[in-house]
C-alpha cells in the first residue's frame, strides 16, 4: 500500500465513522424538548470528494485543496420519507453555500448529497448566500428564501465592509434543481430572516420579514414584520406590519428574527424565532417561541417569556460564540417535531419535541412582565400553588 492510499483509507474510515455515529438523547430533559448529544452536521461531514483531489498524480500529499469551515443554519423538510436539511456550509474562503444532507431518522446518519446546491444568479450576482428557510407552499412548490448579501454600492471609497442584505428566493420540486426568482422587493431598508408562510392569506403570499436599517444593526428598524405579496415570481411587500417587536431588557432587546416556517396546529401557528441581546462579551443569540392565530397569522396569541433554548456547554463556543440559531424544523405525522438549531455559527444540532409539548409550552409559560419584582411574584405564585396541593 502506498502512503497515499494508506492515508486515503484512514480518511475514509474516519469520515464513515463520523457519519455513522449513533446519536443519543440527553438523559434528563427540561420536559419541553430533548437535546441530542452529538451535532448532526459539522464541517467534517463534508464529503472527501469536495475537499481532496483524490488523484495521486496531481495531489501526491493528499492535501485538503478546499477546506470547509462550518456546516450550520439549516432549512429542513421531510422529503420522500427522508429528513432533509439544506445547510449553510461555509468554506475557508468565508463564502457560504447551500448543500442538502439527508438522514433516515432525523437525528443521526446525515449524509451530504454528492454536490452542493447550484443557485442561479440574477443580473447582480450574490456575494454570499445563507440561512435558507424552506416552505412547502400550498401552491405546490417548495420555496427556499435565503439571505443574499452584496457589497453596498454606496460605501465610501476604501470601505471594504459595508454590505446590503436582502431576501433571495428560489423554488424547486426535487431539492436538486432550483429556479431563481426575483429578490424580494420591500420598502423598509435591508432584509434578513425572511420566511414564507405556507398558506395563502387573502389569496396572497405572506412573508415574515425583518426590516433593518443597516447590515448588522437593525437601527430604528427591527422586529418581525408581516406582509403580503401578489406573486412569488416578482415578490413585493408594499406594507409590513411589525407583529413581534424588539423590547428593552428582554432576550430580544437588540434584534430578533423569524426562524423556520411556522407549524400549523389546531390551536394556532407555532413560531420559533431568535432573539439577540448585548453583553460585555458581545451579542448573545437565543431561541424563543410564540403562537399566532389560525385566522390571522399576524396576530400573536401566546407569547411565553424568556428564551426557549439558549447556548449550553460546548454549544457556546465557535466562530461566533454564544449563538444558537434555527431556520429549520420538521413535524412528523405523529406530531413529533425535530428542531434543527445551530451552535455558534459552526455546527448543527437537533432537539426533539412534539406539537403537544410546544403548544403547552406556549400557552402555559408565564409571559415576560418586564420587571424583576414581577418575575419574583410569578415565582411566589408558583410556590404557593405547589404548597397548596
Ligand atoms: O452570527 C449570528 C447570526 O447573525 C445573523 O442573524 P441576524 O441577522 O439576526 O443578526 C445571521 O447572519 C445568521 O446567519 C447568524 O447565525
Amino acid at each position: 500500500m502506498t502512503k497515499f492510499s494508506e492515508r486515503l483509507s484512514k480518511l475514509r474510515e474516519a469520515h464513515e465513522s463520523l457519519l455513522k455515529r449513533k446519536n443519543e438523547p440527553e438523559e434528563l430533559s427540561n420536559g419541553i424538548y430533548t437535546r441530542y448529544k452529538y451535532p448532526v452536521l459539522t464541517a467534517g461531514h463534508a464529503p472527501l470528494e469536495w475537499r481532496y483531489d483524490l488523484n495521486e498524480n496531481t495531489n501526491p500529499f493528499l492535501m485538503e485543496r478546499i477546506m470547509i469551515n462550518a456546516a450550520f443554519n439549516a432549512g429542513a423538510i421531510k422529503f420522500n420519507g427522508k429528513y432533509c436539511v439544506v445547510a449553510r456550509v461555509e468554506g475557508a474562503d468565508r463564502k457560504s453555500f447551500f448543500a442538502v444532507a439527508e438522514s433516515p431518522n432525523g437525528v443521526d446518519n446525515f449524509k451530504f448529497w454528492d454536490t452542493p446546491v447550484v443557485i442561479p444568479q440574477l443580473d447582480e450576482p450574490d456575494t454570499n448566500v445563507y440561512d435558507m428557510r424552506l416552505t412547502s407552499h400550498e401552491d405546490g412548490w417548495i420555496y427556499g428564501v435565503f439571505c443574499t448579501e452584496r457589497k453596498d454600492k454606496s460605501a465610501p471609497e476604501g470601505d471594504t465592509v459595508m454590505a446590503v442584505a436582502n431576501a433571495g428566493i428560489v423554488r424547486t420540486k426535487d431539492l436538486k434543481t432550483w429556479e431563481r426568482l426575483d429578490d424580494l422587493k420591500s420598502y423598509s431598508g435591508q432584509q434578513r430572516n425572511v420566511v414564507l408562510h405556507p398558506e395563502f392569506i387573502d389569496g396572497k403570499y405572506a412573508f415574515y420579514t425583518r426590516p433593518q436599517d443597516g447590515f448588522i444593526d437593525v437601527g430604528g428598524g427591527g422586529g418581525i414584520g408581516f406582509g403580503l405579496s401578489e406573486t412569488m415570481e416578482h415578490a413585493e411587500v408594499k406594507e409590513e406590519k411589525i407583529i413581534d417587536n424588539k423590547i428593552y431588557h428582554t432576550i430580544k432587546e437588540v434584534k430578533n428574527g423569524m426562524g423556520p416556517q411556522p407549524i400549523k396546529t389546531p390551536e394556532g401557528w407555532l413560531c420559533l424565532a431568535h432573539g439577540v441581546r448585548n453583553t460585555a462579551a458581545g451579542l448573545r443569540y437565543v431561541l424563543y417561541m410564540f403562537m399566532t392565530s389560525l385566522d390571522d397569522p399576524s396576530e400573536v396569541i401566546y407569547s411565553p417569556g424568556g428564551y426557549f433554548l439558549a447556548p449550553k456547554c460546548s454549544e457556546r463556543v465557535g466562530d461566533v460564540s454564544n449563538v444558537v440559531f434555527s431556520n429549520g424544523w420538521i413535524k412528523d405525522d405523529d406530531g413529533r417535531i425535530l428542531i434543527y438549531y445551530a451552535a455558534s455559527d459552526t455546527r448543527l444540532h437537533v432537539a426533539e419535541t412534539s406539537v403537544a409539548q410546544l403548544v403547552d409550552y406556549c400557552k402555559n409559560t408565564p409571559s415576560d412582565n418586564f420587571r424583576s419584582d414581577l418575575s419574583v411574584q410569578v415565582i411566589i405564585n408558583m410556590v404557593e400553588k405547589n404548597m397548596s396541593k
